[in-house]
């Protein structure tokens, strides 16, 4: 795995930016569905809390084997990356089988709006003059301990539990049965469609700046794709996953509740892990809008301190009850 300093051209990067023209038909933005009542059956519903609209989704329990299907030198020779680097995916193995209660799951990122509701004054900010702030985008620049605020203030004013999701409750959500690189496939190309990454039309927009003000820059690691935002985009302008999930990978990386480890895959439970009882990092997945197509798949792990704030870390909700 990496942390900040592993890929040091992304720290420049940490950008951020504008929406370009898809803003009105994402679903995020839309109207919620109203308030639907408890019951056995439902699948989804809305939580409609203190003027916080959050759509739920139920995910239902299973097995699923967690991990990725490439070894860390097929992703290295398929993406590219400096000589070492192999070393930064190995704690995606050895694959796993993992078992599941099912668990209610957040459909979109916790967007500014939402998250301003617990915090009025949390502001995303914004990346080179591309705004991080508007209400449809995901609240970022929010810590994991801020993350677990906002749940705990959610539950409380629901008197339902909602909290960060296991790794594991993660990638199985991510997955929706697949077991390809990514919930749409192994391609690049077709990636624009189903996820706001660091690709074209990133790159070209980093460029062009960084080379309006004389600076030198590596090349970027980005998809063969174009998926039109350079920053954060507003949540569900990409196409679900077979749950109906939306912005599971790219867009902004999602905290976890779980301790990050390293090789904690080697003894993990089967039935309902929690990760490691300690460690330093906590589990971020999912990649974001500045980060390369290595970042942005369903086994990619990554983590940062609990008290890490960055431009592209935001998060999304579960609850576990049915
Ligand atoms: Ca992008």
């Amino acid at each position: 795995m990496g942390r900040g300093s592993v890929f040091p051209v992304f720290a420049v990067v940490a950008m951020a930016v504008a929406a370009m023209g898809l803003v009105a038909e994402c679903e995020g933005a839309k109207a919620p569905a109203a308030p639907t009542k408890e019951s056995a059956e439902r699948t989804s519903y809305t939580e409609t809390v203190e003027g916080v609209n959050l759509a739920m989704v139920w995910i239902p329990g299973g097995t699923f084997k967690m991990g990725s299907r490439m070894s860390p030198e097929e992703v290295v020779k398929k993406y590219g990356g400096a000589a070492g680097d192999e070393k930064f995916f190995r704690d995606e193995h050895p694959v796993h089988e993992v078992e599941l209660d099912g668990f209610w799951m957040g459909k979109f990122e916790v967007t500014n709006a939402q998250f301003r509701k617990f915090r009025p004054s949390h502001s995303s900010g914004e990346w080179e003059g591309r705004d991080l702030d508007g209400d449809s985008q995901p609240a970022v620049g929010v810590t994991r301990n801020d993350a677990k605020a906002f749940c705990g203030w959610l539950s409380e004013k629901t008197g339902r539990t909602y909290t960060l999701p296991t790794e594991a409750q993660w990638e199985y959500a991510c997955r929706a049965g697949t077991e390809t690189e990514r919930y749409w496939g192994d391609d690049d190309e077709t990636m624009g469609r189903y996820a706001n990454v660091a690709d074209q039309t990133a790159r070209d927009s980093l460029k062009k700046s960084l080379e309006k003000n004389n600076v030198r820059w590596e090349e970027w690691f980005v998809a063969k794709t174009t998926d039109g935002y350079v920053v954060s985009a507003p949540v569900g302008c990409f196409k679900p996953n077979a749950f109906g999930l939306y912005d599971m990978i790219g867009n902004v990386w999602e905290w976890c509740g779980d301790w990050y480890g390293e090789n904690y895959y080697a003894s993990s439970e089967r039935r309902n892990p929690t990760g490691p009882a300690a460690g330093t990092y906590r589990v971020l997945r999912g990649g974001g809008w500045g980060r390369d197509p290595r970042l942005c798949r369903s086994a990619n792990r990554y983590g940062a301190a609990p008290v890490g704030r960055e431009d592209l870390l935001g998060f999304r909700v579960v609850r576990t009850q049915k």
